[in-house]
């Protein structure tokens, strides 16, 4: 480690007179240079994983640990006055995607370089990242998130390609994030940009901008509106350009490797993630076809080389491009969508796994499964309700494709960097050894009954939770009471994830505290998520949530019992500072919707207890913790599965059945909140509640209320509850991220 020479040469000055803007370009510069000293991974075989979204988060940090300097730089720093932490903050978090599936795409590179595997990430460079949120007068405003400055980790490389559209061309430069692996090689994320792109022609400080111009407005931000015609066109010159860039990539790199062409699988494996990238696949085909290769060789040879992991069975989720579209961004690839439209239709006589429909539409998830070798979901029950009801009649046709590859979460960053007392503690517990395997966790369950570790695991916790309210006071000006019970519902806001059905628990109990049945512990609930800028109602519970808060915190009657809090602009900083302070985490998904969901797996590891649905990866949680160290509510999968068949869910029945859920329903547009909010947004979502509901918030109300208050009870039994703590931690193991990528590599990749 060389900073002081560094910082002598960068600035002529020493540690202690310097700035932590000074400090943060200085470690930039140094760590950068001994990632680029590790070793590459290499080998004959290699690994693309090619997705729409990295949410890399802050990297220094995370660096510093992988490199395995952390302690030395921090130490370092503080003999001369300076904090780590706060020479942290000058660096700008990049916002490279929407939630779950982009940090997915960052943790799996990590475990990539640490197994030390032969792989690679391709998406693109957005400059303007999703956008920044600003809660004003209770309301959600998108405002441009720029990360990108002059010196940054990414680095501009020689690489540059033509990319050819409907009647012009763009030229795609790459640039490189290099990634550290904990302990190991680096690899590389390489993000794909066009060098015209003009940061001035968004509009004012929001995110509006002249959609034409593609030229200028390529890589400004990711998945621009898509609610008129020009964002989703927008969204397919992106998804070309990166798929496009990517298999040049691929194919130069298996050329210097040796590679043929011909044998092609035998290099490359690309992983498709969710089907923003699947046009890879008739790219591939048409670059090959470009080569000389005939279509029927070209198309075996790709499909012996992609893989596409699905992470949703919302419909609206599944991407079906109108072949209007399609013919005026990338009219080269239509014949040859046609050509594999023709070949399905010809062996299958079933309409529903064509890949052009009746009325013109392609289906993008259909190019992926019958034109990749692998298809799997991201958790148990996904993968099963795949196979059996979202996929079955491909899983009829290609039974042999279908896998399940539970998501995973790195251990790196959602427990050594994030809560450096609680791995501190279960260092001198258990040993050094979870860092590397962490299936070595399970070792805490010898601890279980042992009321000094309990005592300290919960001590662990206070300080996490005074660390939190530290924080928030420092950055958001947000006042928490450090001895309430922290209840956090942190992800993207939609209705499935029902944050809706957690705000009316909110009116249910200020009625309660208000009727004199105060809790006996204070309660805090905090919220954390960003609303798609179209999607009106999810801005609307926002904005109901926002109105809540207001509502209580002025509320001196209410106020010392209950609190809501959402915090501004939830990103990847925000979720390490708000996990490890977590008591109770909720994951109240409609049972059948959330994927997998991974935030589950981050609190579990830091020791809070999950109250939620049996869907996703909380099936799995529950299973390996045990009916004790759970709260578990709500209808099964299957119920709900059925319920849609039969379209016999009517909201407004339980709304009349049942006095409780019309009085906090009705709440949402009484004389009180209607002071506070806008009228337009409280009755758009209380009429949506009454009469749409499609995901269903009355129909698991009840038990939701029912099993939230045996949560909050068994909390006052602390040593019981340090209890569940514990074994949640032990049994974390499972959902290290090295271990779903030790399984992709297995049983597919096979590198
Ligand atoms: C078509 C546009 C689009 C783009 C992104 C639709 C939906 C998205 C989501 C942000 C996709 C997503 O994040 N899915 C989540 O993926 C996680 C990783 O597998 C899962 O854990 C979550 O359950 C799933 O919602």
């Amino acid at each position: 480690m060389n900073l002081e020479s560094i910082i002598k040469e960068r600035f002529d000055r020493s540690v202690k007179d310097c700035t932590n803007e000074e400090l943060y370009y200085a470690l930039l510069e140094m760590t950068k240079k001994m990632a680029k000293g590790r070793e590459s991974s290499a080998g004959k075989k290699k690994l693309y994983y090619i997705s729409a979204e990295f949410l890399i988060g802050k990297l220094l940090s995370n660096n510093l640990i992988n490199l395995g300097i952390y302690d030395e730089v921090k130490e370092l720093l503080e003999k001369n006055g300076k904090s780590l932490s706060e020479i942290e903050s000058v660096e700008p978090e990049p916002s490279l995607g929407n939630g779950g599936l982009g940090r997915l795409a960052a943790c799996f590179l990590d475990s990539i370089a640490t197994l030390g595997l032969n792989g690679d990430g391709i998406g693109l460079n957005y400059h303007y990242g999703l956008f920044r949120q600003v809660f004003d007068n209770n309301l959600q405003r998108e405002t441009p998130n720029p990360w990108i400055e002059k010196e940054s980790w990414l680095e501009k490389t020689d690489k540059s390609y033509q990319i050819p559209f409907g009647g012009f061309t763009l030229n795609s430069r790459m640039y490189d994030i290099d990634v550290t692996g904990y302990d190991n090689r680096t690899t590389k994320l390489h993000l794909f940009d066009v060098e015209t792109v003009d940061e001035s022609i968004v509009n004012g400080d929001g995110i509006h901008f002249d959609k034409e111009d593609i030229a200028k407005n390529l890589t400004l931000f990711l998945y621009p509106d898509d609610s008129d015609e020009q964002g989703r066109l927008l969204r397919i010159y992106q998804q070309y350009f990166m798929v496009s860039s990517g298999a040049r990539l691929i194919l130069e790199e298996a050329e210097e490797r040796g590679c043929n062409l011909h044998d092609l699988a035998d290099y490359a494996v690309i992983q498709i993630n969710d089907t923003h990238p699947t046009m890879v696949i008739p790219e591939l085909i048409r670059l090959l076809l470009e080569r000389g290769i005939l279509m029927d060789e070209a198309i075996e040879i790709v499909s012996r080389t992609c893989a596409y992991t699905n992470h949703t069975i919302l419909a609206e989720a599944l991407e079906k491009w109108p072949v209007r579209y399609l013919e005026k961004v990338v009219p080269q690839l239509m014949p040859i969508i046609y050509e594999l439209n023709n070949r399905v239709r010809k062996k299958y006589e079933d309409e529903s796994v064509a890949i052009v429909d009746s009325e013109k539409r392609v289906h993008m998830a259909h190019i992926d499964i019958h034109y990749g070798y692998s298809v799997n979901g991201v958790a148990y029950l996904h993968t099963e309700i795949l196979k059996n009801s979202e996929l079955n009649n491909f899983y009829r046709i290609y039974p042999e494709k279908f896998n399940n590859k539970t998501n995973g979460i790195t251990f790196r960053r959602w427990l050594l960097h994030c809560n450096r007392e609680l791995s501190a503690l279960l260092e001198e517990l258990i040993g050094e050894g979870f860092k590397k395997d962490a299936m070595e966790l399970e070792k805490l369950s010898a601890f279980a009954e042992d009321e000094a570790v309990l005592a300290r695991l919960t001590e662990v916790k206070r300080k996490s939770k005074s660390e939190l309210k530290d924080y928030l006071k420092k950055t958001q000006g947000i006042e928490l009471n450090e001895n309430s019970i922290y209840d956090i519902q942190i992800k993207r806001l939609h209705e499935y994830k029902r944050q809706q059905m957690n705000a009316l628990y909110v009116i249910h109990k200020y009625f309660e505290i208000k009727d004199g049945k105060k809790p006996t512990t204070p309660i805090t609930v905090i919220f954390g998520a960003k609303a798609a800028p179209a999607y009106i109602i999810a801005k609307d519970i926002i904005h109901l949530i926002l109105c809540l808060q207001q509502l209580i915190d002025s509320d001196p009657e209410v106020s010392p019992y209950l609190k809501v809090v959402m915090v501004e602009n939830y990103n990847v900083t925000l979720a390490e500072k708000l996990i490890p302070a977590a008591d109770i985490h909720e994951q109240i998904s409609l049972a059948s919707k959330e994927a997998s969901g991974t935030s589950n797996m981050k609190f579990m590891l830091n020791g809070a207890v999950a109250l939620g649905t049996m869907d996703g990866a909380n099936v799995e949680i529950a299973e390996l913790v045990g009916d004790d160290n759970i709260f578990i509510f709500g209808e099964s999968s299957d119920t709900v599965i059925e319920h849609y068949e039969k379209a016999d869910y009517v909201s407004k029945d339980y709304y009349e059945a049942d006095a409780d859920i019309k009085r906090a329903v009705d709440f949402i547009v009484s004389d009180e909140m209607l002071e506070i909010g806008q009228e337009e947004n409280l009755k758009r979502l209380y009429n949506e509640l009454l009469n749409k509901d499609w995901f269903m918030t009355l129909l698991d109300f009840q038990s939701y209320v029912k099993e939230k208050e045996r949560a909050l009870k068994a909390y006052e039994d602390r040593s019981a509850w340090a209890r569940k703590m514990l074994v949640n931690i032990s049994k974390a193991g499972f959902f290290s991220s090295d271990r779903t990528i030790a399984q992709y590599n297995n049983e597919v990749w096979k590198l």
